[in-house]
């Protein structure tokens, strides 16, 4: 086994500049700030429970879903940790219906930030891993003013960098720049983020499926001959096994890790699913790719979807290349061709 080396995050962010020497420092320095975020924001996941920062704002955001106060404080986290720097012309944030501008003494930079702060909050009450995405880009609009909604909607192959932070038994930082895949762990005992996971690589083919099965009598035809396809026959002598966290940055996590397709497919009641595109869709996509594995709608490539909104949703079934592959098989012929 390969002695692991001893490399923190930052060391690993700065090691990566030097190998393009067009690198400006910007995108080390966006990916330091967000671990910092990173850190405050664990904190107060992790001791949830021990202080009244949980129950309902009794607002909700965009999306409908009841707001927990750790939502806000992770979204607010991330607005003071990324504003400033000047690194960014605008942000948007699934907490926040409109798009971010950047408070008006600030610097503008030339990225975008694109953020969901606490993916899976309906789980924090039952100490659920939650997580923060993030997604980042370069402006596309003229000048150096203040970014626009446009910057906001680009394909997610356009992505600089992608990551997420999980909050689980320990907490993880994966990100990837579009070439290898890196998790870092963090060490509580001296609040640095360790290299744990170098240069991931997804498994062509995985044993585990993962979708919620309380929706299989709203799904399309195809999506029912697949699962009973891998519960029905033997792979490497036994079915493929059923694992449903419900909560995206992890079930992605382990998908990423172990193999296998995580799926929040369109059904006949909602037809785009329930993931959004721009901050949690795109980011993981990317993420996922990098490391060798496929994320599309059923059909096209998640990462070549042009945003039509910034909240919009899409059907996505991502994770090893052979398995997502498969069910867009099963959901093509169910279709007739
Ligand atoms: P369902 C959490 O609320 C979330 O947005 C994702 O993290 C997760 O994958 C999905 O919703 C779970 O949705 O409908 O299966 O409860």
């Amino acid at each position: 086994m390969a002695k692991k080396r001893f490399m923190t995050l930052p060391r690993h962010i700065l090691e990566g500049e030097k190998l393009h020497p067009e690198a400006t420092g910007e995108l080390s320095a966006i990916l330091l700030q967000l671990s910092l975020a990173a850190k405050v924001i664990s904190l107060e996941v992790n001791k949830a429970g021990l202080v009244d920062i949980l129950g309902f704002t009794g607002e909700s955001n965009k999306s409908g879903d009841e707001v927990k106060k750790l939502d806000i404080f992770a979204h607010e986290t991330l607005l003071k940790a990324m504003d400033h720097g000047g690194h960014f012309c605008v942000m948007a944030s699934e907490e926040d219906e409109d798009i971010i501008h950047l408070p008006p003494h600030q610097k503008i930079g030339k990225y975008v930030l694109l953020f969901d702060p606490l993916d899976g909050s309906s789980n924090i009450d039952a100490n659920v891993s939650i997580g923060t995405i993030f997604s980042i880009y370069k402006r596309v609009t003229p000048g150096d003013g203040p970014g626009t909604l446009e910057d906001c909607l680009q394909p997610g192959y356009k992505q600089e960098v992608a990551g997420y932070i999980l909050y689980g038994s320990s907490t993880v930082f994966v990100y990837t720049a579009g070439h290898g895949v890196y998790g870092f762990t963090l060490d509580p005992a001296f609040g640095e983020f360790l290299l744990s996971h170098d240069d991931i690589k997804i498994p062509k083919r995985g044993r585990i499926y993962s979708v919620n099965e309380g929706n299989y009598y709203s799904w399309p035809k195809g999506l029912k001959d697949y699962i009973k396809y891998l519960q029905a026959n033997k792979f490497n002598g036994k079915p493929y096994q059923a694992r449903y966290i419900g909560s995206m940055v992890a079930d992605v996590h382990r998908t990423l890790l172990y193999g296998g397709i995580f799926m929040y497919p369109g059904d006949t009641r909602n037809e785009k699913g329930k993931l959004r595109l721009v901050y949690e869709c795109n980011p993981m996509a990317f993420i996922v790719e990098a490391a060798g594995g496929r994320a599309t709608d059923g059909k096209k490539r998640i990462l070549e979807k042009v945003p039509e909104s910034l909240h919009e949703r899409i059907p996505i079934f991502i994770g090893s290349e052979e398995d997502v592959l498969l069910v867009e098989k099963f959901l093509a012929d169910a279709e007739g061709h």
